[in-house]
């Protein structure tokens, strides 16, 4: 989305958002990108999301980050460039930051550029001694380190299970993508939801509360907002399945009748019970995941769950 700094209500369509639209909704199975998910309402409902009572990743994974802080410190080098890929929002930095004085810098490297310099701002005012480092760029794709982290030892640092997002063979790519931005000898902690009892994954990305189902939502709000499209919101609803066979929750929106929907100049026909698939959550064991880290050339140093092996986290070495 860009903003016109002189009329801030006036928003100019982003061409890409766009042409991602049009072509998610002209395949025979609709798709959208969950990346779309996360405009400023979106974050916020991401936020509330993390704090529901059905959604354990977060809090599970901030208290493996706590426990295992001190382990954390132990396994980097003295003087480390952490960098962080998608850096949303800093909790969870901030809860390993306590446990890592020797810090030489920190880079949070996302694609809202605004964001950032605010996280940036803040961060410096909570951690001083701390240099922080924000590059502006799409993790997915190659991007260079900032010079002054030099020659420091480098970390990555991937948490949320946003590794889940991504088909397994592209996970795959990404994480050899982090190890050749990175370069030789780097670490990479990461966080990775775990498959489990099928309810429990469904509730928690269904919640009762219907925050998912707002975030969801959003998507197509968002269209009708910045692209002009007509989407009925009532003649939409949230399903959210665990496909065992693919080891994934699929976030869907479901049409409940027969319609058409206008976005800027084309209409896109849905049939009654037909759905846009917006997201796909992949869960791993312990096993498939360290077997996918090895394909793209990484080493499990270390692997820690909660003690109901909800979520994990990794180390791992090139
Ligand atoms: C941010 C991708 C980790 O898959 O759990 C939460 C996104 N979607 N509820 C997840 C999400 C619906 C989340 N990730």
């Amino acid at each position: 989305m860009t903003v016109n700094p002189t009329f801030p209500e006036a928003i100019v369509a982003d061409p890409v958002f766009l042409a991602d639209v049009r072509a998610g909704l002209s395949k025979p199975n609709k798709t959208l990108s969950p990346k779309y998910f996360y405009d400023a309402a979106g974050s916020e409902l991401f936020e509330q999301i993390t704090a529901l009572p059905e959604y354990y990743p977060t809090r599970t994974e901030i208290g493996i980050l706590d426990e295992r802080g001190p382990e954390i410190a132990n396994v980097l080098p003295k003087q480390a460039a952490l960098v962080e890929f998608g850096s949303g929002s800093t909790a969870k930095l901030r809860r390993l930051l306590r446990h890592l004085p020797d810090l030489a810098a920190y880079v949070p490297v996302d694609v809202s550029g605004e964001f950032l310099a605010d996280q940036a701002k803040t961060l410096r005012q909570d951690f001083p001694d701390l240099a922080v480092e924000a590059v502006i760029a799409d993790f997915t794709k190659p991007f260079s380190l900032p010079e002054t982290t030099g020659m420091a030892p480098r970390a990555g640092f991937f948490p949320g299970s946003t590794v889940g997002n991504f088909e397994p063979a592209e996970a795959e790519a990404l994480l050899d993508s982090f190890g050749e931005i990175l370069g030789p000898d780097a670490l990479l902690i990461l966080g990775v939801d775990l498959v489990k009892d099928k309810d429990r994954l469904e509730a928690a990305y269904d919640d009762a509360a219907g925050v998912t189902a707002a975030f969801n939502m959003n998507l197509l709000k968002r269209i009708n907002h910045e692209l002009g499209g007509d989407f009925d919101l009532d003649a939409f609803e949230h399903r959210a399945v665990f496909n065992t066979q693919a080891s994934r929750i699929e976030m869907h929106l479901v049409s409940r009748k027969d319609q058409t929907v206008r976005i800027g100049g084309d209409s896109f026909a849905f049939r009654q019970g037909e759905t846009i698939h917006t997201e796909n959550s992949y869960k791993y064991t312990l096993e498939t995941f360290c077997a996918l880290a090895a394909r793209a050339g990484w080493q499990t140093v270390t692997v820690w769950t909660d003690a109901d092996a909800l979520f994990s986290v990794h180390v791992l070495r090139r």
